[in-house]
């Protein structure tokens, strides 16, 4: 997204409305995206909700004070865009929500499910299923393991990789 903006170009994408488009659907998607995700502070989700009805209820006034002729093609595509960009922002949160991992453990010993980077640290009880629930808040590596003594040593453990 920032490279989009700060292309030398970028005033002249305005002026010409060449361009705005794309600029303007990565915004919907991003800043709707925030406001469904439910997290981060309540006026950003606010301030971005009221971002995206801006740029949506500008889609629907550019459409009603067009001319007549192109009116109903515009109307199409203004509903199409829109449905567009609704999945574009539903999609968008996907990267705010949490993560819930279900450890189901058959084993005959006890285990457990623990990631220091995102504070994890989930008993296994055998015979039974427990819920690892999550955040990642960043890409990256994330080294899970087993805690009880040993069962690390034996292979329990392994590389979470969150992509961004
Ligand atoms: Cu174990």
């Amino acid at each position: 997204m920032l490279p989009a903006l700060v292309q030398p170009d970028f005033v002249a994408q305005l002026k010409t409305g060449l361009g705005t488009g794309a600029i303007g659907t990565a915004l919907i998607g991003m800043l709707g995206g925030y406001a469904l995700s439910g997290r981060g502070p309540r006026w950003a989700r606010i301030a971005s909700r009221a971002a995206c009805a801006a740029l949506i209820l500008a889609t629907i006034v550019g459409t009603a004070v067009s001319t007549p002729e192109l009116r109903s093609t515009n109307a199409f595509l203004a509903i199409t865009l829109l449905a567009l960009l609704s999945l574009l922002a539903a999609a968008c949160t996907l990267p705010h929500l949490p993560i819930a991992l279900r450890l189901e453990n058959t084993d005959t010993m006890v285990h457990s499910f623990d990631i220091d980077a995102f504070d994890v640290h989930v008993a296994m009880p055998t015979g039974t299923a427990a819920l690892a629930l999550f955040t990642a808040t960043a890409p990256g590596s994330y080294p899970f393991y087993c805690r009880i003594p040993g069962h690390t040593e034996a292979g329990m453990a392994g590389t979470l990789i969150i992509e961004p």
